[in-house]
């Protein structure tokens, strides 16, 4: 057991139960021309983070946790897209569309990757998701059974959407969830802070927050 400084108390990790998640690092959402910038969005934030996603993810490797990676992304022929989602908004491209990186958010298009710098490795986990959730329609929650894994580190984008709503299925699910708040974004800075808030108020009613220096430090 390694204890974490994590808010609202300390987070007692226990390295071979525990998973770093990385959520949705894919050039759909970090770079122009993606999901995220045709919704309307400035992506550079997003982008901004990939060399401390790296950096939390080369010590969490080295220190032999079990890694996941998340895709959100839709078959080719959107049967697993609700039209709710495809219609919602009016934006200049949707789900679906040809875009500079290939259809939007569609599995295997070279929008839907995961940025060269965070790509998995061999072994790794990789859950493509049609949801903002990644425990739903896919087999995360089998995966990491398996693997006996009971905690999980959350990283990715963006934190109020997929980060929080994967970790809140993650929360009801059994397993302890902690942040790590510098190595995850929101296009919306203020709703970034205001999740943050959210999940660490009322005793951490739905996990830890910490930093990615007060997790390195202790798994290195
Ligand atoms: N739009 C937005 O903030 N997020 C998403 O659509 N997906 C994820 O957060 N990955």
């Amino acid at each position: 057991m390694v204890e974490i400084q994590a808010s609202p108390f300390p987070f007692r990790l226990d390295p071979a139960r525990a998973a770093l998640i990385i959520i949705d690092m894919q050039r759909d959402f970090v770079e122009p021309g993606g999901f995220g910038e045709t919704l309307g969005n400035d992506v550079s934030g997003c982008k901004a983070i990939v060399p401390v996603v790296r950096r939390l993810l080369d010590a969490c490797r080295e220190a032999g946790l079990a890694i996941v990676h998340t895709r959100e992304c839709h078959r080719p022929d959107l049967s697993d897209c609700p039209p709710a989602k495809r219609e919602r908004g009016n934006p200049g491209l949707r789900i679906g569309d040809l875009g500079p990186m290939g259809r939007i958010l569609i599995a295997g298009e070279p929008g839907a990757a995961i940025v060269d710098e965070l790509m998995p490795l061999p072994g790794e986990i990789v859950i493509d998701k049609p949801g903002k959730g990644a425990f739903y329609a896919t087999d995360l929650g089998d995966q990491l059974g398996k693997r006996g894994i009971t905690q999980l580190i959350f990283a990715g984008v963006t934190t109020e959407v997929c980060v929080q709503t994967t970790m809140r299925e993650a929360n009801d699910r059994g397993y302890e969830c902690l942040l790590i708040t510098d190595a995850t974004e929101s296009y919306f800075p203020e709703f970034k802070q205001a999740a943050i808030a959210m999940i660490v108020a009322q005793g951490g009613i739905v996990g830890w927050a910490a930093t990615s220096d007060d997790l390195i430090g202790k798994i290195a």
